[in-house]
């Protein structure tokens, strides 16, 4: 049984982006509505640059589907670059002004060149359109089993939002969230966030901050304290990091943790048996600081992340730097780029969450098709739901 992977190919002004995913299970219907309407949204957001209004992604699937469901081979998908220009060197000139903050200089130096160029056209924040069509469809096959994902836009700068996320007001919340412009379901928080960004235009600065993804529907038990690579938060925290400019990743009450009590931060235990349908199976929580995770699996409660998105690096002011070529100091390099970028991000958080969610669920339930994976689930929860199996012969089969 293949584990559920992904990789991206890609340069951020080459011809075409390119996700393949392996491990599927074959019958997967792939909701292409769901897919590019992702792509789309992953694309706005205010603050945004000039290459948007140039790309219009599509998610083009050339391997592992046919009549719209996979096949159990691998999945490729392209997303073409409308502005593909990489080998012109008018339009796409050489960078040798390092941007403090973005990978040029250090890959640079790795790849043994003074031109930052390539090293930039992976590190761009193109990349992970690639990754969002991953984790869309990531999102087809946790649909089957009744999980369900909700991405947002926390904070940008020092402006944010105290909602509360919960499993019943999250559909509500998705409504709020479509209805700003920076991907926030909180209408003052968003007018607060546009006039940061407004003013960091004027300003010719950038501004990051805080997405958040909660993940509903979510059996007890995905992910596995048994060896520390098959955590499901350290899966999580590893995808998270692995987005272009994430600082920080945090599951829960993340790193607030440390700052209280256990008899304050640990989610007390309860049971109640007209729940035992939910996900949780009747083991109700009061509070979910946990986010969702207990020694690296699911207990029942939602599974909520947050990630730290830098400020982008590109400035229009420039930033103290070095020409590679002859060492003198100079402002670091310009090009198009975004003021904003935080609510593409979350785009990308949630389907990089997604993903991982993804993979652990398809770990323990398996299966070549889809068929099976669903039949798994149901009979888990079915055996879950009349714990202790004693005698074992109740045990549903
Ligand atoms: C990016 C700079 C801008 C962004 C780009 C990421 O691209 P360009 O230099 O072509 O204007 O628009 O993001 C995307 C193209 C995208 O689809 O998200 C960078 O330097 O990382």
């Amino acid at each position: 049984m293949p584990t559920l992977e992904y990789q991206t190919a890609g340069e951020s002004h080459g011809p075409t982006l390119v996700c393949t995913i392996t491990g599927l299970p074959a019958g997967l219907p792939l909701d292409m509505d769901l897919i590019n309407g992702e792509l789309r949204r992953r694309q706005g957001g205010y603050g945004r640059g000039g290459r948007q209004r140039i790309e219009t992604d599509v998610a083009d699937f050339v391997t592992g589907v046919r009549l719209g469901k996979t096949t159990g081979a691998p999945v490729t998908a392209l997303v073409k670059n409308k502005d593909s220009r990489l080998d012109d060197l008018e339009r796409t000139p050489r960078v040798h002004r390092p941007r403090p903050g973005h990978a040029d200089l250090a890959g640079s130096v790795k790849w043994l060149t003074t031109d930052c160029r390539e090293t930039l056209e992976r590190a761009s924040a193109r990349e992970p359109a690639a990754r969002t069509v991953g984790g869309a469809v990531a999102r087809c096959l946790l649909r089957e089993i009744g999980v369900e994902t909700f991405g947002f836009v926390r904070q940008i700068l020092d402006a944010g939002t105290e909602v509360e996320v919960t499993p019943e007001n999250w559909n509500q919340l998705r409504d709020a969230r479509d209805a700003s412009d920076t991907y926030c379901p909180d209408a003052d928080a968003t007018e607060k966030q546009r006039a940061i960004i407004r003013q960091a235009k004027i300003d010719k600065d950038t501004v990051g901050g805080l997405v958040e993804t909660h993940v509903f529907g979510l059996p007890m038990g995905i992910g596995s304290c048994m060896d520390w690579r098959d955590k499901l938060d350290a899966r999580i925290a590893y995808a998270v990091l692995g987005i272009q400019a994430f600082k920080a990743c945090e599951i829960g009450l993340g790193r607030a943790t440390g700052s209280h009590l256990g008899s304050k931060v640990h989610d007390p235990i309860h049971y109640d048996g007209s729940k035992s349908g939910e996900p949780h199976l009747g083991f109700v929580r009061s509070s979910n600081n946990a986010g969702g995770t207990e020694g690296g699996m699911t207990n029942g409660m939602p599974v909520v992340v947050t990630g730290t998105m830098k400020p982008i690096a590109t400035l229009l002011q420039g930033l103290p730097s070095v020409d590679l070529n002859t060492k003198q100091p100079e402002q670091s390099q310009y090009e198009r780029s975004d003021i904003c970028a935080v609510s593409a991000a979350s785009v990308v958080m949630e389907h990089a969450v997604a993903f991982e969610v993804a993979r652990a669920a398809l770990s323990k339930f398996g299966g070549d098709t889809l068929v099976e994976f669903t039949d798994n689930h149901e009979r888990f929860m079915a055996n879950a739901r009349i714990l202790p199996l004693d005698p074992p012969e109740q045990r549903i089969t």
